[in-house]
Parts: C-alpha cells; structure tokens; sequence
C-alpha cells in the first residue's frame, strides 16, 4: 500500500498531527511523519515533497500554523494529492492559517479541512487511497457504519436523562 506523508511546521503542531496518526493507525495504513517547515526548511520541505511519489508515498498531509504556506509550498512540487490542515497557533485563533492554506492559486490545488481538522485529513487520504484498494474502502464503510450505530445509541438514550 501507498504510504501516507505527513509533514508539520513545527513540533508544536504535534497535537493536531496525532489525531491524523491515531486515525491512520485504527485503519492500518503506513505514515511517516517528519518536521519541515516552509520558512525555516525549505530545502528540505521541498526535497521531500519532490521526491514523494518516487519514494513510496500516495498522499501527502501538511499541517502548519500562522502564515501557515507548507502545504501550497509542498503542492507546488508535487503532483500527488496534497491535503492542508489549518492549525490554531496565534493570537487569530488559526483564521491566518486557515485563509493561507486554502486560497491556492489555479493549478496549484491543496484539499483543506478544518482548523485543527486532523481526523479528518487522515480519512481524506484514506478516502483518496481507497480508489484502489477495495480492502481499504470495506474498512472505511466498517467505520461509517460504527460511527453510525454510535450516533444511533446515544439517540436511544438520550431521553433518559431529560
Ligand atoms: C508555523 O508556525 C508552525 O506550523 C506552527 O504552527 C507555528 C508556530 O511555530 P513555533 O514557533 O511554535 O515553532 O510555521
């Protein structure tokens, strides 16, 4: 299978970065995980992102915070999927990041999730890798369907309390 990369502007973003991992584990799907920042590393940010596909990987995830330009920088020199995850890391509440990952100019597409969104980027890439592979995609409708008849037990036990 396609491994997952998942890059981060700074250590401080790991929270949000955890909740992707944790994701990506309880589906089974291979990640790896590194810290390289649009600004302070940019050389190595961009050798990661150019020799992704090369190196295995199907789907990249960038996480970053501020003037938050990993995942458009990352976008910019692949052609793999790239998924941005706004993070909250100032005095905006992650509004700077947000609007930074998402207005990508034409041509150069990044799929942004929510701020702090990093369950869900990691089910994006799932979703992305599933194309083609059907055991992936079983695995997905299993968790749609347990996300389901959770949402269905706690609304036969929410008048119980009312
Ligand atoms: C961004 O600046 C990082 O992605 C992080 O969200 C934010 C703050 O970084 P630190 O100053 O905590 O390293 O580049």
């Amino acid at each position: 299978m396609k491994k997952v990369g998942i890059i981060m502007g700074s250590d401080s973003d790991l929270p949000v970065i955890k909740k992707a991992t944790d994701m990506l584990s309880s589906l089974d799907i291979p990640y790896e995980v590194h810290i390289y920042s649009a600004h302070r590393t940019p050389v190595e940010a961009r050798d990661f992102a150019a020799n992704a596909r090369h190196n295995g990987f199907g789907v990249l995830i960038a996480a970053a915070g501020m003037a938050a330009h990993l995942a458009g920088a990352i976008a910019a020199n692949t052609t793999l999927p790239v998924i941005g995850i706004p993070c909250k890391s100032s005095v905006l509440d992650g509004l700077d990041a947000l609007l930074s990952t998402v207005m990508m100019p034409t041509g150069i597409p990044v799929a942004t999730v929510a701020i702090g969104g990093g369950a869900n980027a990691a089910l994006l890439a799932a979703q992305i890798l599933a194309v083609e592979d059907s055991d992936l995609a079983a695995r997905l409708d299993a968790k749609r369907a347990a996300d389901a008849a959770a949402v269905l037990e706690k609304d036969a036990k929410v008048m119980e309390n009312l």
